[in-house]
């Protein structure tokens, strides 16, 4: 089974992860990496700090001769903007360094809560850890999960369908390869090209008001098997999981699988997807299950649609309070992007693929690719 934990702060000197659980044998390289933490970086509406970072992972261990060992992988990516904090984030105490505190409170942000929680007396020591920079690790754990499901040609992928009010229109017998191709070369990542230009506007206006904006994105996993997860007990059902892994993200504030929030909507007769036999396969004609039934893969693409709140660090400050004195003030403002809701369909993608490969291994477990190969019988 596959755990994994990370660490690092947004400005500190690095971000890292270990993925412990990966069996033996499966080819990665520091590439298949690179190439996913390039695409969490790019999209339209992503601040200054882009500019400055080129996310690039260190494999530390678990990795030899371009193979996995069986052995927990190590992975750090360096946060380049650290030589620009080193004087707020040093790790040893310095009373010959100054440091003001941050206190004035941003709604939206974990900096309330967190800072009543841990005890601090300076926001800068939670919003460090909070902050959405910290996906890093996790796409880079997601990428060598998405390299294990290419084993069993299960792949994933994902794609914006709203900014703000603008939603993308998308003929829902596009193929899914088409939709993925299409947003890949959109640099919001959506496939309806008119829908993009006008979701770019939004962001635009957004930025010119001095405020940022939200969206939905939707991540698709195509050619999982029926049988992944389990109906037997509330914390095996795949469905929860991967509600639960989306869910964790930052800014996600809702998480819908196939027709989601609107199947209510559905009498019984149209929400349910038929059941046909064909080509010596189950097969259904609809996707309102959005791949999963009674929390396992029935075998149709798994569908999982997300809320993306727009970034809670704005440059129109919102009415707040101070920290330390209680009194009224005008929130925290610090460089931001405007909108991040391509990077993190690209990010939730990582969660999934975990997901689902960690369902895989469950069913189909064993030590090296060879001996899962083999079970799974691609
Ligand atoms: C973030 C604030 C911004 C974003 C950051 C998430 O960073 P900074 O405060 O350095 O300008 O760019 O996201 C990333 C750095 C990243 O790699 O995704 C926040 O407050 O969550």
């Amino acid at each position: 089974m596959l755990r994994y934990l990370t660490a690092g702060e947004s400005h500190g000197k690095a971000i890292v992860a270990i993925l412990e659980g990966m069996p033996a044998n499966l080819r990665v390289s520091s590439e298949d990496i690179n190439i996913e933490l390039k695409r969490r970086q790019i999209g339209y509406g992503r601040g200054k700090r882009m500019e400055i970072e080129i996310d690039k992972a260190e494999i530390l261990s678990g990795i030899r001769l371009g193979k996995t060992l069986g052995s927990p992988i190590a992975l750090m990516i360096k946060n380049i903007d650290y030589e620009n904090w080193k004087k707020i984030m040093p790790i040893e105490d310095d009373k010959s360094i100054f440091q003001e505190p941050v206190t004035k409170l941003r709604p939206g942000h974990a900096d309330l809560t967190g800072c009543v929680k841990y005890g601090q007396q300076d926001i800068r020591n939670i919003l460090e850890r909070a902050s959405a920079r910290n996906t890093v690790s996790l796409v880079a754990i997601g990428a060598i999960a998405k390299k294990f499901l290419t084993e069993f040609k299960i792949s994933v992928f994902s794609h914006v369908v709203q900014i703000g009010k603008i939603h993308a229109v998308l003929d829902p017998k596009r193929p899914y390869s088409e939709i993925n191709r299409l947003a890949e070369k959109s640099d919001i990542r959506c496939a309806d090209e008119k829908a993009a230009l006008q979701m770019k506007k939004e962001i635009d206006s957004a930025k010119e008001n001095s405020d940022s904006v939200g969206g939905m994105f939707e991540v698709v996993v195509l050619g999982a098997p029926i049988g992944l997860g389990s109906h037997v007990h509330p914390d095996r059902r795949l469905s929860g999981k991967l509600a639960a892994a989306i869910m964790s993200i930052q800014s996600i504030k809702g998480v819908e699988i196939g027709a989601g929030f609107s199947v209510v909507s559905l009498p019984g007769s149209k929400a349910h997807d038929e059941i046909f036999y064909e080509n010596e396969k189950f097969v259904r004609h609809t996707n309102n299950a959005g791949g999963l039934e009674g929390g396992i893969t029935n075998g149709e693409p798994i569908v999982i649609r997300a809320a993306v709140k727009p970034v809670a660090t704005i440059a129109k400050p919102l009415n707040s309070v101070d920290l330390i004195t209680k009194e009224p003030v005008k929130s925290h403002v610090e460089r931001a992007d405007i909108c991040h809701v391509p990077s993190a369909g690209v990010i939730a993608e990582a969660s999934a693929a975990i997901e689902i490969a960690n369902a895989l291994l469950e069913k189909f477990g064993g030590d090296s690719i060879e001996e899962i190969v083999n079970r799974y019988g691609v």
